[in-house]
């Protein structure tokens, strides 16, 4: 039997390097990228919730983001440019005792998967999606993506980007994500403390990673100096209030293009039903994994032929 099946709920030291693979341990991200923030923090929050490698699903989508699964120990999905969520999603219903986590860049979550995303959120499905914001297309030389600033100029849009960058917070609020934080990869013990509450929420959590790409991105800041909106004065807001989110959000959207970095968390529901919770209470799907079923040897499958007859 499958070892997220039996491991839950049960207490005990985990170290970070337990995440740390025998196979490709050393990422070969360009030295001072933020991607290498991202697997560190995520390696301490999975030690930190004293999780083990064989609990844990980590889809990713195509870039240089999605190389994190090679990195990080545990069940692993690479999956194709834009689509590491609707992979999480399946595996999440087939086996919600995993514990998932989807991760990508922003051309990939934002552009190419932004539908995806869109839903994924609306329907509030219980997994943490970490975006990589680089603000570039980094894996393939650093065009411009659906972060880039207005004005940014790259090999796709020499003259500079004619169009306003998306806003990710606010877009990810009004679609209904139910745990919505940006961090950086420059302040590590934030970014580990938003995972680790991103994983703990049961419903859709989706983290904003701000990741420098020095490579193809020179002119963007190193995400420095940042502000915490948790910690500073200047900011005094009801995480728990729609309104006061997407004030916020929207402050924090413009004032990244005009050199200050706020970060922080910025929008949490505790009372939504996850997508799964919502299924189980109309009788639609199952408390036990259904993927458990794979190990009954007795259980009785029934073939699609039979079952697309039977819906005729
Ligand atoms: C369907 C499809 N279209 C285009 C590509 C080419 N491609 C690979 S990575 C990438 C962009 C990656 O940028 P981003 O998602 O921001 O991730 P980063 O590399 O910056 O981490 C593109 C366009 C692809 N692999 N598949
Ligand atoms: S190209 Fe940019 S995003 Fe990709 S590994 Fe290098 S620094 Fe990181």
């Amino acid at each position: 039997m499958s070892k997220a099946f039996s491991a839950i709920e049960e207490e005990r030291e985990v170290e970070r390097d337990e995440f740390t693979p025998g196979i490709e341990p050393q990422p070969t991200w360009c030295p001072g990228c933020g991607d290498f923030g991202v697997l560190k923090a995520l390696k301490g929050a999975m030690a930190e919730l004293g999780k083990d490698p064989e609990e844990v699903l980590l889809c990713t989508g195509i870039g240089c983001s999605g190389k994190l699964n090679s990195y990080f120990e545990s069940y692993g999905f690479h999956t194709i440019h834009g689509r590491s969520l609707p992979v999480a999603r399946a595996a999440k219903l087939a086996n919600h005792d995993l514990e998932v986590v989807a991760a990508g860049g922003d051309g990939d979550g934002y552009g190419i998967g932004g539908n995806h995303f869109m839903h994924t959120a609306r329907e509030n499905h219980d997994m943490t999606y970490i975006v990589f914001n680089n603000e570039v297309f980094g894996l393939t030389k650093g065009q411009t993506s659906p972060t880039s600033p207005k004005g940014h100029k790259s090999k796709t849009q020499p003259h500079g980007s004619a169009k306003d960058p998306i806003r990710p917070l606010s877009m990810s609020l009004s679609a209904g994500a139910s745990y919505v934080a940006r961090t950086a990869a420059v302040n590590p013990n934030q970014a580990q403390e938003i995972i680790v509450e991103a994983i703990e929420h049961d419903g859709f959590s989706h983290v904003d990673f701000l990741t420098q790409c020095p490579t193809w991105n020179k002119d963007a800041k190193q995400y420095v100096p940042y502000v915490d909106v948790q910690d500073s004065d200047d900011y005094d807001f009801d995480i728990t209030d729609r309104r006061e989110a997407a004030d916020l959000m929207h402050e924090t959207e413009d004032a990244l293009y005009e050199g200050t970095v706020l970060t922080g968390r910025y929008y949490k529901d505790e009372e939504r039903n996850s997508y799964q919770q919502e299924k189980q209470q109309r009788g639609d799907m199952p408390e036990e994994p259904l993927a458990e079923r794979y190990f009954d040897e007795d259980y009785d499958w029934e073939r699609s032929h039979d079952f697309i007859e039977r819906h005729k």
